[in-house]
Parts: structure tokens; sequence; C-alpha cells
């Protein structure tokens, strides 16, 4: 049985994170202040004698030093984060606050409380706008947003820390991730999120152009497990990978599953296409494979199936 401490709990992917390593047998400490992420997330977690809950900001002087000195994990998933690209658009401090310095935080509460693996929350937004695909790990760098420079600074913060003084860190690099919890409120929320909600309330969808444009969509569930599997494999050894699937969906395609689940709902719209979007994003799973014996098992299909039934 591990010790791991979660930071961002009670978020989306966080608290599916929870929710794994609870059912692999281990002990888990989660740290959440509730800006993004929401307690009803954690309902089965807070009922588990294996989870212990603090609540507080991971970019706040002393929070992260107090929970890791007092609970010495094994290993820290770092998922906390300013989560919206938008967000740190309006907000380029705030981005800064919780997606860079609070990773120089989580960082040096390792070194000083000898904690010997970090898993890190990083993203396809690092490649920014892509043409070569699938993305690899080697593709360029060229992030796009402030969000996209914090992810890639942060790895770079993480894997110079751990060659320093002795860390392993492996940064995760997800590519779309859908499921159950994800926020749906903003206009700027991942697009299933905001389809699963509309087609619940009876409302159409609008596709932002011709609904071809497509994504390595990847379920939380495997996103969560590939969490657990780099946070508790007894060998893995520093490094990024992304986490993908490799398969590309095209919004016709997501759009066609909710149809067949809504026989009754209205037709779908089609809208402008939003400003800035990209046409296609698909990544290259074999690195995480290689390194950490992670292969996406839930497909698109299925996942979208598993939403739309869920409460
Ligand atoms: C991600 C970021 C976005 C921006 C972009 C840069 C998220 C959730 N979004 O967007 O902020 O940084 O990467 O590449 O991290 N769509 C519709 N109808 C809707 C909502 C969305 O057609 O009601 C389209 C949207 O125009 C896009 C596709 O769905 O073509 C996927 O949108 P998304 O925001 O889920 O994901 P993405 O990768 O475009």
């Amino acid at each position: 049985m591990a010790h791991v401490f979660v930071t961002g709990a009670a978020g989306f992917i966080g608290s599916h994170t929870v929710d794994r390593l609870l059912a692999a047998g281990h002990a888990v400490i989660g740290l959440d202040n509730f800006r993004t992420g929401r307690r009803a997330n954690l309902a089965a977690a807070l009922a588990s004698p294996h989870f212990s809950f603090h609540e507080g900001d991971v970019s706040a002087p002393g929070t992260l030093a107090e929970v890791v000195s007092a609970t010495k994990p094994d290993a820290i998933i770092h998922l906390a984060a300013l989560v919206s690209v938008q967000e740190s658009m309006t907000n380029p401090d705030l981005n800064y606050a919780l997606n860079i310095h609070a990773t120089h935080l989580v960082a040096e509460a390792a070194r000083l409380h000898a904690v010997h693996r970090i898993v890190f929350a990083s993203s396809a937004a690092i490649y920014g706008d892509a043409s070569d695909f699938p993305i690899r790990e080697s593709t360029d760098k060229k992030p796009i947003s402030p969000y996209g420079s914090a992810k890639l600074a942060s790895e770079a913060l993480l894997l110079g820390h751990g060659a320093a003084f002795g860390l392993t860190v492996r940064c995760q690099r997800y590519f779309n991730v859908f499921g159950p919890r994800q926020d749906p409120a903003s206009p700027y929320s991942g697009v299933i999120s905001i389809f699963d909600r509309r087609y619940r309330d009876g409302k159409g969808v609008t596709i932002y152009g011709d609904g071809q444009q497509t994504r390595d969509f990847i379920s939380v569930h495997d996103v969560a497990r590939a969490n657990v599997l780099a946070a508790t494999a007894p060998t893995v050894s520093s490094g990024v990978a992304n986490i993908c699937t490799g398969r590309a969906t095209s919004l016709l395609e997501v759009i066609g599953v909710f149809a067949r689940h809504y026989p009754q709902a209205p037709a779908f719209l089609h809208g402008a296409p939003r400003t800035g979007d990209i046409l296609h994003s698909l990544g290259a799973p074999e690195h995480a494979a290689a390194a950490l014996g992670f292969r996406a098992e839930v497909s698109v299909e299925e996942g979208l199936s598993e939403l739309i039934r869920s409460g």
C-alpha cells in the first residue's frame, strides 16, 4: 500500500484518480480549495477510512509544505491547476501563480520531505497548433496560450528538480479528456461535457464549423488509471508521455452517439467555426505504453455511453 498525496483532489481528473487509488488499496491524502473542484466529487472517497482531506490552496504559502511534512507521502500527483485555457488568457497572473509557482512549491515540498515521486498533469496544449500527426513527445513545443506555456515550464521545473535531487518525475500530457464530473459551465468547457448537459436538458447543440474536426478524446477512467500507474508502478523512470488513445474522433461521430441515445432531441445546428480553433489533434500513444505500460482501453463510444447513463 502506497501513501499518495493528490493535489486538486476534488476536481474532474483528481476525484477519479482518488477513487481509483482507493480502489487499488492505497492510502490517499487529498488537497483542494474548491475553486473549480467540487466536494460532491469526493462523496465516495470521503466515506473511506483510507482517505484524508485537507481544504486549502496549493499556491498559498506553507499549505503544501505543511500537508507533505505531516503526511510523508510516497508520491505526489499534482493535478491542482487553473484548468481553463480561456481563463489563462484573461488572467495570466493567476495562471502564473497556480500553474507555475505552485509547481515549484510541489517540487520543493518533495525535495525537503523526501517524497521520491511526482506525477504532473501536463497537457497537449504544450504542442500548440501542431500540423504533423500523430503528435509525438518529440514534436515541437509551441504553446499558444499562457496555459500551454505554464504546463511546459512546469515540466521543465519538475524534471530539473528531479535530475538534481534524485526524484522520479512523470509528466502526463493529457489530450482531450472527457467523462462524468467534467464541468460544462463555460462555453469553453470540453465539448463533450457541453453536449452531455444540453442533451440531458432536452436542448439542441451547436457544432462550430462542419463537424469534421477531430480530437483524440480519452476517457477520464483511462486517465485516472495512467495516473495511478505513474504514481505506484514499482519501476518507472523520469520522463514525459502523451496520455491519449491514438484514435481520432470527429464531432459528427460524437453527435452520432448522443443522437442514438436521445432519438427525440432537436437536430443539431451549425455555427461559425470558433476563432483560434484547431482542426485536428491526435496523439501517439506508444511512448506511454513503453514507459508506463499504459494503453487506453475505453473507446469513445463506450465512454460516451457511460457518461450519458451516469447520474
Ligand atoms: C482546447 C481548449 C481550448 C483551446 C484549444 C486550443 C479545452 C476544454 N479547450 O480546445 O480552450 O485552448 O484547446 O487548441 O481545454 N465545439 C462545438 N460546440 C460546442 C463546443 C465546442 O462545436 O458547443 C467544438 C470546438 O469548436 C472544437 C471542438 O468542439 O472544434 C472541441 O472543442 P473543445 O473546447 O472541447 O477542445 P479543443 O481541443 O478545441
